[in-house]
């Protein structure tokens, strides 16, 4: 499968995450693509090129002005407040929920930081968005090719997307790397594209950048909400506003489930897609569903991501993938190339 190899992706290394108290080692690590970039190496599955370049009209048909002129000159910022704050990262500690308002922007880059972000986990690093853009260039480049007629194409790069929003950051993401390949896709001319994410967590910068929209579908199969992060969104019940009713589709599931009952999931996800009748899939490829993974709750094995390949090639669409999370640092390369092998052996 052609993969598009982010190069830059390292430029974005957090050091510490807000975790219960304290501040803890990143999970979210450079060494997860190296990994992933390594098995398919091992595995011959190439070929893997270069992203082309992009400018910012592309990210900006997803997220909103303002937010990308606040990711651009961040870390200046933080550094103007103190030159000492070179050596840390930036974590926000304000938020404007309920009752405070968010439509007027504050001088201030402590309260900005608040007003674009909704986790303490997701520290902004010195090559914060040279690393987040190269990666939107990435997944644009990925959507090019598979617009251009590529069956599928992979998007490898981090830090990962999905929990980022129209303007804001979180979740380890700060641009949504599967929503501007889904928008690319329709920019391209493909009437109807669907997101499918199996990430652990719910995708909700996904699902809210599409939400009211009836030309992208978003379905979902994750951890239940009222149990695993990002607890705010991604219930069953959430099935789109406005013109996008019916085509938002959440399937949320028990910590500790299996590959069988996440597999059932899976299907009924890809047979409401199919119903949908798109041209184009995009898939957030989540490998934190791994019995391994450090901070999520399924029991998946590496064995069985293969069969989620077939799955999915099985969908018969083109497809762009998009590497999301799994922290299960030293089986992430083989689950994600799993996925990858399982669906060219079965596409063909
Ligand atoms: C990003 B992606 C871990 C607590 C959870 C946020 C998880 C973000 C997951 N200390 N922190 O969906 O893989
Ligand atoms: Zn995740």
């Amino acid at each position: 499968m052609l993969t598009l190899y982010n190069d830059r992706h390292a430029l974005h290394h957090g050091k510490l995450e807000m975790f219960r108290g304290e501040l803890v080692p990143c999970f979210e690590v450079p060494a997860r693509a190296d990994f992933v970039l390594q098995a398919l190496n091992d595995r011959g599955l190439g070929p893997v090129e270069s992203p082309e370049d992009f400018d910012d009209a592309a990210i900006a048909r997803v997220h909103a002005p303002r937010y990308l002129d606040f990711l651009a000159h961040a870390w200046d910022e933080w550094v103007a407040l103190d030159p000492a704050n070179a050596q840390r990262d930036a974590l926000p500690s304000y938020w404007p929920i309920r009752t405070f308002r968010s439509d007027v922007l504050p001088a201030s880059f402590p309260a900005r930081m608040g007003l674009f972000s909704y986790d303490a986990g997701t520290p902004l690093t010195a090559g914060t968005w040279e690393a987040a853009r190269a990666g939107a260039c990435c997944a644009l480049t990925a959507a090019r090719r598979v617009a251009k007629g590529e069956r599928a194409a992979f998007a490898l790069t981090r830090p990962p997307g999905h929990h980022a929003g129209l303007d804001f950051f979180g979740g380890y993401c700060f641009l949504n790397n599967a929503a501007i390949a889904a928008q690319a896709l329709r920019d391209a001319g493909v009437e109807r594209v669907a997101v499918l994410d199996i990430d652990y967590h719910h995708g909700n910068g996904t699902q809210a950048i599409f939400y009211e929209r009836a030309d992208v579908h978003f379905s979902s199969v994750h951890g239940d909400p009222h149990t695993e992060y990002p607890y705010f969104l991604g219930h069953a019940d959430e099935r789109g506003a406005g013109e996008g009713l019916g085509f938002n589709r959440n399937l949320p599931l028990a910590r500790g489930i299996g590959f069988a009952a996440w597999r059932e999931a899976l299907k009924e996800a890809l047979r409401g897609i199919a119903a949908f009748g798109p041209g184009a899939l995009v898939v957030s490829l989540g490998l934190d569903t791994f019995a391994g993974d450090p901070i999520a709750g399924f029991t998946l094995a590496t064995p069985d991501y293969l069969r989620v390949g077939e799955d999915l090639a099985d969908a018969g669409l083109p497809t762009v993938f998009v590497f999301e999370g799994g922290y299960a640092v030293a089986e992430v390369g083989v689950n994600a190339v799993n996925v990858l092998d399982g669906f060219m052996q079965r596409a063909g």
